[in-house]
């Protein structure tokens, strides 16, 4: 039977298959081979009624490593507009890796019953960028945006990702009342989660081909190996404005008669946002003249 692996827990393999699911060893031939990731589609040999074997994994369409997932369309980043603080650094390192994967980004920003016009300042930037977005809260459902994403989940498989304590166990658990994630409290000295999820899993949603995964959170992430052109092409306000700058190709940095610059300060493209975009800039030089020293 094919299935997709739903999780990895104490040595067992959970698999779904034909709306069931089993839970299974794994060969040990294909463990030594290298990694199994939830999303991974296997072949499993039925062991009982709800046992199996898995025999083989079938290859993957793409992966992501942070968080670690096979076969996905969509990252669903959800960051909370306060409780903890928004990361926005981190925000734009991410999309930047769905955009070098292929991967279609769905920024959710959370918690907006503590500050709804926060929410709807990042919001619109974003929108702006021509990213789909969205508010979201799960404690005050006049803010609640769970029927924006049911329909932008369906047919898809969906990985959350996000800081530890923004609140993405407890949207999956807002929005299906039959799911009912562990989820803990922000640590009252630090400001931040305390990593309640500890490992992915991939949530079956009923709907043929939709699935979520909640995943921890995480903070610390490199950036992806790319050019300075590949940089510009991830923000998605900056790459159509390049066409109209003097210098061909511009990055936007020094050069004059820069068009990005001008629609900076004519308010037009976010300020902060091309901070962080100059800063990843430097980021990549520095990467790259570390390659060619190495
Ligand atoms: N005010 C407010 N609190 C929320 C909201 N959503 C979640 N929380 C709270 O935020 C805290 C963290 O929620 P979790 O769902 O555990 O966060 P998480 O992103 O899954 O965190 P990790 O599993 O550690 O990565 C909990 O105390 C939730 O009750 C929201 O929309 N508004
Ligand atoms: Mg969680
Ligand atoms: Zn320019």
């Amino acid at each position: 039977m094919e299935g997709i692996l739903l999780k990895q827990y104490g040595g067992f393999y959970f698999v779904y298959a034909q709306g069931e699911s089993y839970t299974c060893r794994i060969r040990g031939s294909l463990k030594r081979n290298g990694t199994i990731y939830p999303g991974d589609y296997v072949k499993i040999q039925r062991i009982g009624a709800q046992d199996g074997v898995i025999e083989e994994i079938l290859p993957r369409k793409n992966e992501m490593i942070r968080p670690k997932m096979a076969n996905i369309d969509q990252c669903l980043i959800v960051l909370a507009v306060s409780d903890p603080e928004p990361d926005m650094l981190l925000l734009d390192k991410i999309l930047l890796w769905n955009e070098k994967n292929d991967i279609r980004p769905i920024i959710c920003f959370n918690k907006c019953d503590l500050a709804p016009q926060k929410g709807q300042m990042l919001l619109e930037i974003y929108q702006k960028a021509g990213y789909c977005a969205f508010c979201n809260s799960n404690i005050n459902s006049d803010m609640a945006g769970w029927g924006f994403l049911s329909k932008e989940l369906s047919g898809k498989a969906t990985v959350l990702a996000g800081p530890s304590g923004v609140g993405k166990s407890s949207l999956i658990n807002a929005m299906f009342p039959d799911v009912h994630l562990e989820t803990g409290q922000i640590s009252d000295k630090l400001g931040r989660g305390k990593h309640t999820t500890r490992f992915a899993q991939l949530l079956a949603l009923g709907e043929e081909n939709t699935f979520l995964a909640d995943t921890p959170g995480f903070s610390l992430l490199e950036l992806p190996h790319m050019t300075e052109e590949e940089l510009q092409a991830g923000f998605g306000e900056i790459a159509p404005l390049a066409q109209h700058c003097r210098f061909q190709p511009c990055l936007h940095d020094k050069e004059p008669g820069c068009a990005v610059k001008e629609a900076v300060a004519a308010g037009q493209i976010d300020g902060e946002r091309y901070k962080r975009y100059l800063y990843l800039l430097e980021q990549i030089r520095q990467q790259k003249e570390r390659w060619e020293n190495d």
